[in-house]
């Protein structure tokens, strides 16, 4: 073989950095990292996302120095998942279940990682991401007390991390013979530095249901908090919301099939009968702007309901 006609040497391209994913040592909690620097750490309790930080480290979640992290009681922080009731049980199915329901405490399987393509909702922030999914069946859960432990269902719950958002969606499947019920919520804690600088705005002349004051009342402003606050609005998907901070958008949320939003902080009283928030004046410094869909949601044999919210952090 002549040798001038050796192939010239295959350049090496630089090893292109990618996202980063760990798991713990007890197995209870999964991390994801970006190469640029944002994060994401999820217990597998609930699936509950407890940390989502900015390229700078800033923390996006709100999370009770005083919370249980071992599934025996729901996280008072971070993004705990309410399935398959809103509330305290308000259907026969659901008789017996516990505020919230049990999705929030399960242990769900970390079902693995993978690259953004995947992302469903417009404009989402390209290749870097890195999607993470977690996965619960009835067959996983000890006993359910209700007629729950009648059906036969399949969640995944996807928590993709981009370069300045977080997309959380779940794909709920009803792999039984029997339709099913449900209502689900993300009952998310966004960390602010005060909450008298905050506002939540896309809700102006929209009715809620107020569980503080009782009845049905509309407002004409964007939300600002000086006492308890628990109201439920249904406001169509396309209503963009945002929650400001000293007049500036801190973050801006993109629903898909999530038709309710409820606005929550427990302010003095409420948070002093909380033995799981602390410090005391935790109340200051998270609001709680929860996305979901708290009417009941009928679920037929074989079908699957989706829905998502992605936030965006400024
Ligand atoms: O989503 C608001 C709300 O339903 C409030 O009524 C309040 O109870 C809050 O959830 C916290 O519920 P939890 O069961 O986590 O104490």
């Amino acid at each position: 073989m002549e040798r001038s006609k050796k192939p010239s040497a295959i350049p090496v391209s630089p090893t292109i950095p990618t996202p980063q994913v760990s798991i713990s040592e007890d197995n209870s909690r999964v991390t994801a990292s970006l190469p640029t620097g944002e994060s994401v750490e999820v217990l597998l309790f609930g699936a509950t996302v407890l940390s989502w930080k900015t390229a700078k480290g800033k923390e996006n979640m709100f999370v009770s120095d005083k919370a249980i992290l071992d599934g025996s009681k729901a996280v008072r922080g971070g993004i705990p998942l309410v399935f398959p009731n809103f509330g305290p049980s308000s259907n026969k199915a659901t008789e017996g279940l516990p505020q919230h329901g049990f999705a929030r405490t399960a242990k769900w399987e970390y079902l693995g990682k993978s690259s953004s393509e995947s992302s469903t909702l417009p404009n989402s922030s390209g290749d870097s991401s890195v999607k993470l999914d977690f996965g619960l069946s009835n067959t996983m859960l000890e006993k359910i007390p209700s007629e729950w432990k009648n059906y036969q269902f399949g969640i995944t719950y996807s928590v993709t991390l981009g370069k300045d958002d977080l997309e959380t969606s779940l794909a709920i499947r009803n792999t039984g013979e029997k339709d099913f019920e449900f209502q689900t919520l993300l009952h998310s804690y966004w960390a602010i530095d005060n909450i008298s600088n905050v506002s939540v705005s896309g809700l102006e002349k929209v009715s809620f249901a107020d569980k503080v004051g009782g009845g049905k009342k509309e407002e004409s402003e964007a939300i600002t908090v000086s006492s308890e606050v628990d109201r439920v609005y249904h406001v169509d998907p396309s209503q963009e919301i945002a929650i400001f901070e000293k007049d500036k958008p801190r973050f801006e949320f993109t629903r898909d099939m999530l038709p309710d939003v409820v606005v929550w902080n427990p302010w003095i009283e409420k948070s002093k009968t909380m033995s799981d928030l602390g410090p005391e004046d935790a109340y200051k410094r998270f609001i709680c702007v929860e996305t979901g869909s708290v009417r009941w949601n009928t679920l037929e044999a074989g079908d699957t309901w989706e829905g998502g919210q992605r936030i965006k952090a400024l």
